[in-house]
């Protein structure tokens, strides 16, 4: 069997460590010195692409990697075609509206008519819809919080996690859109010898899972 499996892991940012962690954990040795955009395994048919978390569910979508560790918010708001495997238990956050801790806010209806800053436009969207909500969304690509304080939104949809963002820009979180943590996610088209790897490293994964709980 010559198959590989190549796994897509967010190159540096909040899911990185424990993505690493959790490959380590399944006995899967490689070297990742020096800033390398690609390893290889020394003891599993493996590969390790080193990548921008937005940029994982595409490549996994073409195939280019086999697999890939990335946040249910991404993986979702990127709407890409590819398979949710497991849920892997860190990074941990939620997708939510914040208002002006000002403003008075009764429900969701409060936001008809309102503009909403977010970076997340896909999941927004399907909430407001979902909601029978008519509001202006405006796609910004970061800093979302501090949009109402300087006038460019009345409200906010970004990714909370201890709430300290959002206080400290004025704000008061007001509905939770999405719940998110880290999964893994797998091509549509993986070959039998590649699915028959893919099964054994989920089953190291829940193995380690289970040791921990
Ligand atoms: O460079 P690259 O594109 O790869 O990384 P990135 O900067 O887009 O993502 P990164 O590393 O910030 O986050 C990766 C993933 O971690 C996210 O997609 C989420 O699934 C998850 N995660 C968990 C978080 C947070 N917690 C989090 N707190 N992502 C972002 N935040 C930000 C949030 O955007 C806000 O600005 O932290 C702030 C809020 O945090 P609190 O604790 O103040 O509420
Ligand atoms: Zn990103």
């Amino acid at each position: 069997m010559n198959d590989i499996l190549r796994i897509a892991i967010q190159k540096s940012g909040r899911l990185s460590e424990d993505s690493l962690k959790l490959i380590k954990e399944c006995g899967i040795r490689f070297d990742n010195g020096g800033g390398k955009l690609k390893t290889a395994a020394t003891n599993f048919p493996a590969e390790i692409l080193f990548l921008r978390d937005d940029d994982i569910p595409g490549y996994v979508e073409d195939g280019v990697a086999h697999l890939g560790i990335v946040g249910e918010n991404v993986s979702e708001e990127s709407d890409r075609d590819v398979d949710t495997v497991h849920k892997l238990g860190f990074s941990k956050c939620r997708l939510s509206i914040g208002v002006l801790r000002e403003q008075e806010y009764h429900g969701v209806k409060d936001l008809d008519g309102k503009s909403i800053a977010t970076t997340y436009p896909r999941l927004l969207d399907k909430y407001l819809k979902e909601h029978n909500v008519t509001a202006q969304i405006h796609e910004i690509s970061g800093s979302v919080e501090i949009a109402p304080s300087i006038g460019l939104a009345d409200a906010v949809c970004d990714i909370v996690s201890s709430g300290s963002t959002l206080l400290s820009n004025g704000l008061k979180e007001v509905e939770t859109i999405f719940r998110s943590e880290a999964v893994m996610i797998a091509s549509k088209h993986l070959s039998p010898g590649q699915q028959e790897l893919l099964d054994q490293l989920l089953f190291r994964i829940k193995s380690v899972q289970v040791a921990k709980n």
